[in-house]
């Protein structure tokens, strides 16, 4: 028997990760661990003071990190973000998220197009952007944030889920086509998460609705706990690729069965 082979520790001209959607939850959770793991972190997010003041703190714990505010559905501006940059290591798309949970019947189209826009496309341009500066690396590593609901829908999921099967789409898709590339991908696709944020911005800021997403769950995941999975596999060697990671908290047994204390 072999011994296992150990993380890669990030190289010299692989050693830049850029983060979208940096600036909480997941994103900013990250961009924390991977800063910790070696790599100069890029925080790019909407909300400027948010990332900077992350990017902050991560450099006083004597760690590399930069702010960039970019809206990575703006085409033009994630083009020009990107000739910062000859090489990138990691690519972690992770800005996106849901709006509403009506039925198909009622569904506003406006919610499911935006959810289209900043999920997939917002994943599409700047993965279209930076795979040059992936390539000359030598050793990249593109990870797309799905989800369970890219997997499976569930009754309200509507938009979203559509959405999220786009991206798993996405990341497929490139895997398939980039294969001989020094570029793998890797999907990650979480389940319940409770984030300050994801529910709250789902229900348009009603408090009420957000917490009873969670109501009566054990334990859902957290931010860490997702950003840890996503830490895992981008530090596997290089020639592993863990095409498809699906992390639930256990309460979850699918998207439709979930065990609530009362
Ligand atoms: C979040 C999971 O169940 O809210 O991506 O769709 S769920």
């Amino acid at each position: 028997m072999t011994a296992p082979s150990a993380p890669s520790a990030p190289s010299a001209p692989s050693r830049i990760a850029v983060i979208t959607g940096a600036s909480s939850g997941i994103g900013a959770a990250t961009a924390r661990q991977l800063a910790a793991a070696g790599y100069r972190v890029v925080l790019t997010a909407r909300r400027k003071d948010r990332i900077e003041a992350l990017a902050e703190e991560i450099n006083a714990a004597g760690h590399q990190a930069t702010a960039y505010a970019l809206d990575v559905t703006d085409r033009a501006a994630v083009d020009e973000f990107a000739t910062a940059f000859k090489t990138v290591g990691v690519l972690v798309n992770n800005a996106g998220g849901a709006l509403g949970a009506d039925p198909v019947a009622t569904g506003d189209p406006a919610d499911w197009r935006q959810m289209y826009e900043t999920n997939v496309i917002g994943t599409l341009n700047i993965t279209q952007a930076l795979l040059p500066a992936l390539t000359a690396s030598g050793d990249g590593t593109v990870v797309v944030l799905s989800s369970t609901a890219g997997h499976g829908t569930y009754e309200g999921g509507g938009g979203y889920v559509a959405a999220k099967h786009a991206e798993h789409v996405l990341a497929e898709t490139l895997r398939l086509e980039i294969v001989g590339t020094p570029v793998r991908v890797i999907e990650i696709a979480p389940g319940m998460v409770k984030t300050d944020e994801f529910a709250l911005t789902r229900f348009g800021g009603d408090t009420e609705k957000a917490a009873k997403v969670y109501a009566g769950v054990a334990e859902p995941l957290t931010a860490d706990d997702v950003a840890e999975t996503i830490t895992w596999t981008v530090t596997r060697p290089s020639h592993v690729n863990v095409d498809l990671l699906v992390v639930r908290p256990r309460a979850q047994a699918s998207n439709t069965k979930i065990h609530r204390e009362s």
